[in-house]
């Protein structure tokens, strides 16, 4: 196997590729992972065990609330000795987004999203241009000419749905196709949003990192945009999301742990859509800066930092990247 290929939107060749892999694999899959993340990990364990590839799933610290319940439906690992000799990588192509997992030396990556990470000049790269990887493993199923059961479906589709944002960042072709597999298995919308839907008002730690992200806030005004920008300790993504509910155009949350700091971004969808500004972006420029892993999509990004790194800096740039791309000041 040629090491550092990149082949894009090729369901056929992936699936040569993993005719090819040994008998027995671990999936290994981004930290904090998301619906979209464990969907495609167990829709994959699933495929590959009825091709006679024995998979365990590995994620490297926590699982996201929402996809908490979907999680229950494998066994999933959270330890570096669970990992095998050969991996494959799902929905990201950073080994910051892998770590503390140390990948072993042969592996794959199949991944959906356009920025592609460092981990593609190590393992052989197939890289979709989809709005979920959910979807791809959905095609995988049937370029190996196999129907998934109608629990599996309902989990890839839960995938796809979590990571359109609920079809607002979805395209015709995903929406046409989702809608094929929920007529085939004679599937209701409700019976897919239950898997992936959390009750908020359930959480007490989540309202109060909700209230304190909002006690805490600054509150800035570039000309006609909101700026919010916060720190909490956890939930950095749900907060960022709550400020943005509140009314900014744009939130930051940092978040300062034991190892890292974490940003989240979010911002309204008019604003992600229209491309003027965007969290996607704004995350990009910061990880040229200041090093670090991050990625996300135009309206829900991350970033990972070194421990090092000065929080009053950080905010200043923020806000003086915001500035430079309106062209203020
Ligand atoms: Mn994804």
């Amino acid at each position: 196997m040629e090491l550092g290929d990149l082949i894009v939107d090729d369901v056929k060749k992936l699936s040569k590729e993993i005719l090819s892999l040994p008998r027995e694999v671990s999936i290994v899959t981004h930290r904090n992972a998301d619906v979209d993340a464990v969907s495609s990990s167990i829709g994959l364990k699933r495929l590959l065990s009825r091709i006679g590839i024995e998979s365990n799933i590995v994620v490297p610290d926590t699982i996201s609330k929402s996809a908490r319940a979907i999680s229950q439906e494998e066994e999933i690992q959270f330890s570096q000795d669970e990992v095998r000799e050969f991996s494959i990588v799902l929905d990201t192509s950073s080994t910051e987004h892998v770590s503390p997992i140390q990948l072993p030396r042969r592996g794959i990556v199949i991944d959906h999203h356009s920025s592609q990470g460092d981990l593609s000049r190590k393992y052989k790269t197939f890289l979709f241009d989809r709005d979920s990887l959910s979807m791809v493993i959905l095609d995988l199923w049937k370029e190996f000419g196999m129907k998934p059961d109608r629990e599996t479906v309902l989990i890839l589709l839960s995938g796809i749905l979590s990571d359109t944002g609920n079809f607002r960042f979805s395209s015709a072709e995903t929406l046409i196709q989702f809608g094929k597999y929920m007529m085939e298995y004679e599937i209701r919308m409700h019976e897919i949003r239950d898997k992936i839907e959390v009750k908020d008002e359930d959480d007490l730690s989540l309202r109060m990192a909700k209230l304190k992200g909002a006690q805490r806030m600054e509150i800035h005004r570039l000309d006609d945009l909101i700026v919010a920008i916060t720190e909490v300790s956890s939930f950095g993504g749900e907060v960022a999301k709550s400020l943005v509910k509140l009314g900014a155009d744009i939130s930051f949350v940092i978040s300062e742990l034991k190892e890292e700091i974490r940003i989240s971004s979010r911002c309204r969808d008019e604003l992600s859509l229209s491309g003027r500004v965007n969290s996607g972006e704004i995350i990009r420029m910061l990880s040229v800066e200041f090093g670090g892993g991050g990625g996300g999509h135009s309206g829900a990004a991350g970033l990972i930092l070194r421990r090092e790194t000065s929080k009053e800096k950080l905010k200043k740039r923020i806000l003086e990247i915001i500035r430079e791309i309106r062209g203020l000041k």
